[in-house]
């Protein structure tokens, strides 16, 4: 599975090439479950009444969302020992039975989340001897049995958040393993007894325990657990109207990347399609009421196909993971794409991403730049073509740059595989970037992108596995506003549509969940789940007083959604 984030975009191309490369001289397709949806080496599968015994021999990560089966029996997965990452949300689980797992050795990621779960077996977790990541988090448990984790070694992440654990005498062995563990675990509290409620676990010492009296756990206070947790808010208003994206158009291609624009009064979307290798234009057509296509560009690998609009003139930037990277100009006597320009191979050697902006009228993109010897680099429009403007960050592999204003000052956000995100300020006099701070506590950032509710500053940090997070500008720092469990996520994107603030957390590995803006709480509710695969994008189009979001699926069709408001009042 390596390591999250390191290099994910070129990772990801190479399993992509290399599925290519295979599928061509295969025909035959791999079987997939009835209820799964599989890729090359994912399944995903919904509803299923229990757990199918064959899947393909490559699918190495596997997924159970709202399943109708209520336990894990004993060997499950004898069948399939492949898998590396195995992941149940949203099902009725209540139990896990002796050696569950058993015959997963190479299972390195485990998350039982959103279930019922009140019991383990003390052996359920028998034969994972390499998983590094496990998740019990929001399930019923009140305690652990005994060495339950015995055997785990290569531990590294254990995530019980959400839980009403009861820290008794039962609970002793897991405070002594918490201690000697190499695993680090999320901050956790105790629900009872009363005399431990609402500590931290993670604080209370062995001999904190009294085993010889007995507790009364029957108060749970209720209240207490996971003030800071949003996947338990009901909404227990009555509700005459609610928002949706409702599916309106399948596109028959993957995408990596889709950004929308607006070009001589019409609007026009254009997507990076990493396997044909083009960037592939979309406009609306106002009669027919669908996107149709409108132009290509031809080119290989592509990233991103980034539009920039300078006095009515058309640019495309086009970022290339193989042959370089270009810049192309529309020509309106001839209604093509000319290449203008070609970008310095020296700089730009693995781009993952691409924004634009303008300082003081002056037009800038910069690329985010994932090698070692290259460089993420700023280019400046001249009135004729883009020049090198400022290279940043050397050696550091940034998959990730957000431009954006902290009080009225241009600054750039810059995300790097292990190192935490750096803010750079503009600096007026010399007009270039200089790094300010970075953000603490957030190492693996993937991405961040920026938001504004009511003059208050946020942004939305994505992280492959682990917390993704929202944070606000404290007027000197950035704060943990939320936190967001991300099972696989590569783009955690906020949206504006109307008036509603959203926030769009994909998943590779379960189903991407769409959070909408409550004022009142100052915070992020969950809204909506989408079916994509391999979500990494997504862009906003206003035409003829509707709304689309387009969502880029890098494994499965590039979707389009629709903003409704569907009334309920009749
Ligand atoms: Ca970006």
């Amino acid at each position: 599975m390596g390591h999250p984030g390191r290099g994910w975009m070129l990772l990801v191309w190479i399993v992509a090439v290399s599925f290519l490369l295979a599928d061509g001289r295969r025909l035959r397709q791999p079987r997939c479950p009835s209820g799964c949806t599989c890729t090359k080496d994912n399944a995903l599968c919904e509803n299923v009444r229990s757990v199918p015994h064959a899947f393909p021999s490559d699918v190495v990560s596997l997924s159970f969302v709202k399943s109708g089966f209520n336990e894990i029996a004993g060997g499950s997965f004898i069948h399939t020992p492949n898998l590396q990452l195995l992941l149940f949300t949203a099902n009725s689980l209540d139990l896990i039975d002796e050696e569950a797992f058993l015959g997963l050795s190479h299972l390195e990621y485990l998350f039982i989340e959103n279930n019922r779960i009140a019991s383990i077996s003390p052996f359920a977790f028998r034969g994972l001897k390499a998983l590094i990541h496990l998740s019990l988090a929001y399930n019923n448990l009140e305690t652990l049995p005994k060495d339950v984790f015995k055997g785990m070694d290569a531990l590294t992440k254990i995530d019980l958040r959400g839980n009403n654990l009861i820290c008794d005498c039962k609970l002793k062995w897991f405070v002594e393993w918490i201690h000697h563990t190499n695993a680090t675990l999320d901050e956790i509290y105790c629900s009872g007894p009363s005399i431990h409620q609402g500590k931290k676990i993670n604080d209370l010492q062995p001999h904190s325990f009294d085993c010889i009296t007995t507790s009364n756990i029957s108060s749970i206070d209720q209240e207490y657990m996971f003030n800071r947790v949003f996947l338990l808010y009901v909404h227990n208003f009555v509700v005459s109207s609610f928002l949706e994206f409702a599916s309106y158009q399948l596109l028959k291609f993957e995408s990596i990347s889709v950004e929308s624009f607006n070009f001589g009064n019409e609007q026009f979307v254009v997507f990076a399609q990493p396997f044909t290798g083009t960037c592939t234009f979309l406009e609306w057509d106002h009669v027919e009421m669908t996107f149709r296509t409108y132009d290509i560009i031809e080119s290989i690998s592509t990233v991103v196909c980034k539009p920039i609009v300078i006095d009515n003139q058309l640019f495309i930037i086009v970022a290339q993971l193989f042959g370089g990277s270009h810049i192309y100009k529309r020509d309106t006597s001839s209604n093509k794409f000319i290449k203008i320009q070609d970008i310095d191979i020296l700089r730009i050697r693995k781009p993952n991403d691409i924004e634009a902006f303008e300082i003081d009228g002056e037009t800038f993109f910069i690329i985010a730049d994932s090698s070692k010897a290259g460089s993420t680099t700023v280019y400046k429009w001249n009135g004729i073509g883009f020049y090198s403007h400022q290279s940043l960050h050397l050696w550091y592999r940034d998959t990730d740059v957000e431009y954006l204003e902290i009080a009225n000052k241009p600054h750039l956000i810059l995300s790097s595989s292990s190192q935490r995100p750096v803010v750079y300020q503009w600096n007026r006099i010399q007009k270039k970037f200089d790094r300010r701070t970075d953000i603490p506590d957030m190492e693996d950032v993937f991405s961040v992108k920026h938001f504004r509710v009511k003059g208050d500053l946020f942004i939305c940090l994505t992280r492959f596995i682990g917390d993704s997070r929202v944070m606000r500008w404290d007027g000197a720092m950035f704060k943990e506003v939320q936190t967001f469990p991300s099972r696989g996520s590569m783009v955690f994107q906020p949206v504006f549509v109307s008036k509603w603030q959203y926030a769009i957390l994909g998943s590779d590995y379960s189903l991407t969940q769409v959070y909408q803006w409550d004022t009142n709480r100052g915070q992020f509710v969950p809204s909506q789940e989408l079916s994509i695969q391999a979500p990494r994008g997504f862009s906003v189009v206003s035409v003829d007083n509707r709304v689309f979001l387009f969502a880029s699926s890098f494994k499965g069709k590039t979707q389009i959604y629709e903003h409704i408001m569907i009334d309920l009042s009749d």
